[in-house]
């Protein structure tokens, strides 16, 4: 209740800011992009983490405020970057509010970007409650030209009949299965089948939370097209973002 009294002073106290992690080719030379990630910093009680605060957002009506914020900051920082497309997350409740389509393109033009360099990041949990209306949602996504991504791809209940009818563009493999990967035959076997997946359908993976070398030529090894960790950087400030951008386009 404390929380959610000062989240809804988060943005007209501007305490929120976004940080940006790259997300690398298979090579790891260029950036083809950076996810977004919230930062919440308070006087009070300092950082607050995006894994305690979006879940109280998402059960008032604060998330609608905090993502309208997030993704304004996001499409106005995109434009410093020589190429590169911002790939936002949006908890399940944005995705599903009325008129999402036509509210993160009103967004967009307002800003004057081009959907191409927007991904719209989503999780399994958003699609397969109503996968019927999120097909639909999906689909007028991608007619006017955003990316979309599957994010943690591999923990929620992934039908894998459903994924077919989706209009995607990559699936983004969780860290679990990569932090998994040296261990266990589990891990590796998951990930493997997650590449092969995606190629098949004709779909970009990246894997995240690459944190070692010996995980980057795993997957090297195993065909993951994109990849996004510690090994390459952590999610960085604006102005750190921007200058990699420009040495890495
Ligand atoms: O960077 P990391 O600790 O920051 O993020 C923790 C969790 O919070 C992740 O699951 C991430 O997807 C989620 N998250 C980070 N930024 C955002 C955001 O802008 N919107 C939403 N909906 N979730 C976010
Ligand atoms: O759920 P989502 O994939 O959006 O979450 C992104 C989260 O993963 C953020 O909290 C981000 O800080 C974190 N993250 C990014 N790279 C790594 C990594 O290499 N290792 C670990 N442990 N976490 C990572
Ligand atoms: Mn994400
Ligand atoms: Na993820």
């Amino acid at each position: 209740r404390d929380v959610e009294d000062r989240l809804s002073q988060a943005v007209q106290r501007e305490e929120l800011s976004l940080a940006y992690q790259p997300i690398v080719s298979r090579d790891g030379l260029e950036i083809d992009g950076f996810e977004a990630l919230v930062r919440w910093n308070t006087n009070e009680f300092g950082l607050i983490s995006p894994d305690t605060f979006i879940p109280i957002a998402e059960e008032s009506n604060l998330i609608h405020e905090l993502g309208d914020w997030i993704l304004g900051a996001a499409l106005k920082e995109l434009q410093h970057w020589p190429g590169q497309y911002v790939s936002v997350n949006f908890s399940p409740r944005q995705f599903r509010r009325h008129n999402f389509v036509g509210h993160v393109m009103e967004s967009v033009q307002r800003a004057g970007v081009s959907p191409g360099r927007v991904q719209i990041e989503i999780t399994e949990t958003a699609i397969f409650d109503d996968a019927e209306r999120a097909a639909e949602t999906l689909y007028k996504l991608r007619q006017m030209g955003f990316r979309i991504a599957l994010d943690d791809f591999g923990t929620g209940y992934s039908s894998l009949y459903n994924i077919r009818k989706f209009a995607l563009d990559c699936l983004k493999i969780d860290r679990s299965f990569i932090d998994g990967m040296g261990r266990e035959r589990e891990s590796a076997a998951i990930v493997h089948s997650i590449i092969h997946l995606g190629r098949a359908l004709g779909l970009g993976v990246v894997a995240e939370g690459v944190e070692t070398e010996a995980q980057v030529q795993a997957l090297r090894v195993a065909g993951a097209s994109h990849m996004q960790g510690y090994y390459f950087s952590q999610a960085v400030p604006p102005e750190r973002a921007r200058a990699l951008a420009e040495q890495r386009s």
